[in-house]
């Protein structure tokens, strides 16, 4: 029976799952992550980026994704699978990054670049390109109304006009600008690949509506650009072949390979969000709540996007920047196991007796923080219980402050990513929402979710379409005995506490 390959390409990692397909049968029969902090230690990363003097700069490596993948396509040949019944391979991988392609080949890694490092979604550096082009395109609801998103900071069009303002012979001599997930299926194919709507979404550049580059915008970012940017398919396509370089480095068959898309549609896929009304909540490096969108509804405070889904719907997502890595500084501050932290965050009472954080340690995504400072209320930073119960309370206060403006009515929230492991923090989740909390077995939904593209694309190509609905069952499911249920006086308390943090975010934003 076919097997299909799912990669993601991550902020800290890259990971590998196999699925077998039999009929309704769906199985995981390889599972393997690699972190680019320890396996590729020569580059220099600390969580997947590289260390930089100006907080707001975020960059990784482009060499070092193409060697990470180039040692999980060789973990995968030594698996001991069958590989000649491994039928398409797609990918995921964080969104906005840039990485900047020159003259020549393209048909085996490396490719010639005309930029060392990759801009990444953590960068915060283009405040005053944002600015330009909004004033360029005619306003941000403008904007919004065509891309899904007020211009933002860490969204590939103002990175590529900062790199096109700070490096203009560089930018001339780039003939392609890839993003992170068409960088790497480039490198599968053996030629420039095109992107889908879903990470071309995430970009300030893509007209949602037709799902083509918005000329406006395009002219707004840079000259010369259009010729520059990839084409945008629907994500279900197959666009080429795995390339001979792959086969005759590491005996792989010539595989289909179906478009990447940003980590986010993938998860969507991934925690199975093919209808309207439940959310996810992905508890990765970013923390980000999102859910499918039958009809693109932007947010009126611009705060949250509106991407393209791969079911050729769209999703509605806010995103947090001080996600995992605030809570591991705060783990590590008290010196804490995982196992400590959970323990510390059950010792005090929900609502911690008022005592409140605003939890923006680096700079913060949502809402706009530009430079990173905690702010406490009644709090004494020794007392690390307090502190951690803190964090996490105004982590989930603001994440359902933030995501209002979807207009969901929150009754289920299926939990992904690293974090959701921990079910202390999913039943401070629960009882902010007044939500019933899910995990899955699969921890990693992005890269199950290229997985089930992969699946969903090859079936199409080949005649045989699957339905969305039998495209996620059984795997992308969550795990019904892992219900956390909220307490209903709790959550009637967190209401009245949202609202009290809601004041203080907006007085310390004043400020
Ligand atoms: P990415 O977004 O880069 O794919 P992951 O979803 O793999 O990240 O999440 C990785 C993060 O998960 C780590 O940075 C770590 O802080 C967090 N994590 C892992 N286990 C736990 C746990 N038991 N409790 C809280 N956080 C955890
Ligand atoms: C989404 C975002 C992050 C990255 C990294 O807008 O910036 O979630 O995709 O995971």
């Amino acid at each position: 029976m076919p097997l299909y390959l799912g990669l993601d390409s991550s902020t800290q990692g890259l990971t590998g799952i196999v699925i077998d397909v039999d009929g309704s049968r769906r199985e995981v029969v390889f599972e393997s992550s690699l972190q680019f902090d320890a396996a590729l230690p020569q580059y220099g990363t600390q969580h997947g980026v590289l260390p930089h003097a100006d907080p707001s700069v975020a960059c990784s490596s482009p060499a070092m994704w193409t060697d990470a993948l180039e040692l999980m396509l060789a973990r995968v040949a030594a698996s001991g699978l069958d590989l000649s019944r491994l039928a398409a391979i797609s990918g995921s991988a964080q969104q906005h990054g840039s990485v900047y392609i020159g003259p020549g080949s393209a048909d085996r890694p490396p490719l010639p670049f005309t930029r060392a490092v990759a801009p990444i979604w953590m960068d915060s550096s283009t405040s005053a390109e944002c600015a330009e082009i909004t004033e360029a395109v005619g306003g941000s609801a403008t904007l919004a109304a065509h891309t899904g998103s007020r211009a933002v900071e860490r969204f590939t069009g103002p990175q590529i006009r900062r790199f096109y303002k700070t490096e203009p012979l560089a930018y001339t001599a780039t003939r392609r600008i890839h993003l992170v997930s068409s960088f790497l299926a480039s490198l599968l194919i053996g030629a420039h690949a095109p992107v889908d709507p879903g990470d071309g979404s995430g970009m300030n550049l893509m007209d949602l509506a037709t799902n083509r580059w918005w000329m406006a915008a395009v002219e707004a970012t840079a000259p010369g650009l259009a010729a520059k940017l990839p084409p945008i398919v629907p994500s279900s396509t197959v666009i080429g072949m795995l390339s001979p370089y792959w086969r005759e480095r590491h005996g792989l068959p010539g595989a289909a390979v179906v478009a990447w898309s940003g980590d986010n549609p993938c998860s969507l896929i991934g925690t199975g969000l093919v209808r309207e009304g439940v959310v996810a909540i992905s508890l990765g490096t970013s923390d980000t709540i999102f859910g499918l969108m039958r009809e693109p509804r932007v947010s009126p405070d611009g705060t949250g996007h509106v991407f393209g889904s791969p079911t050729g719907e769209f999703m509605g997502i806010t995103v947090f920047r001080n996600g995992s890595l605030a809570r591991e500084r705060m783990r590590d501050v008290y010196g804490l196991t995982w196992n400590r932290f959970s323990s510390a965050l059950e010792e005090n009472t929900p609502g911690n007796d008022g005592r409140m954080l605003l939890p923006w340690f680096e700079p913060e995504i949502t809402p706009l923080v530009s430079r990173g400072s905690v702010r406490r209320f009644e709090l004494d930073a020794s007392d690390g219980p307090a502190n951690i119960r803190a964090l996490v309370e105004a982590q989930m206060m603001a994440m359902a402050l933030h995501s209002r403006w979807m207009g969901v009515d929150v009754k289920i929230i299926y939990a992904t990513g690293g974090a959701s492991a921990n079910r202390a923090i999913l039943q401070v989740m629960a009882d902010v929402f007044g939500a019933d909390v899910y995990q899955f077995d699969v921890g990693n939904s992005a890269c199950l979710g290229a997985a089930l593209r992969a699946f969903e694309a090859h079936r199409a190509a080949t005649g045989q379409p699957v339905p969305w609905d039998d495209v996620v069952r059984g795997l992308a499911e969550p795990v019904t005995s892992s219900l956390v249920s909220p307490h209903p006086s709790r959550h009637a308390m967190y209401r009245e506490l949202t609202e009290r943090y809601a004041e203080r975010e907006a007085s310390a934003l004043a400020t």
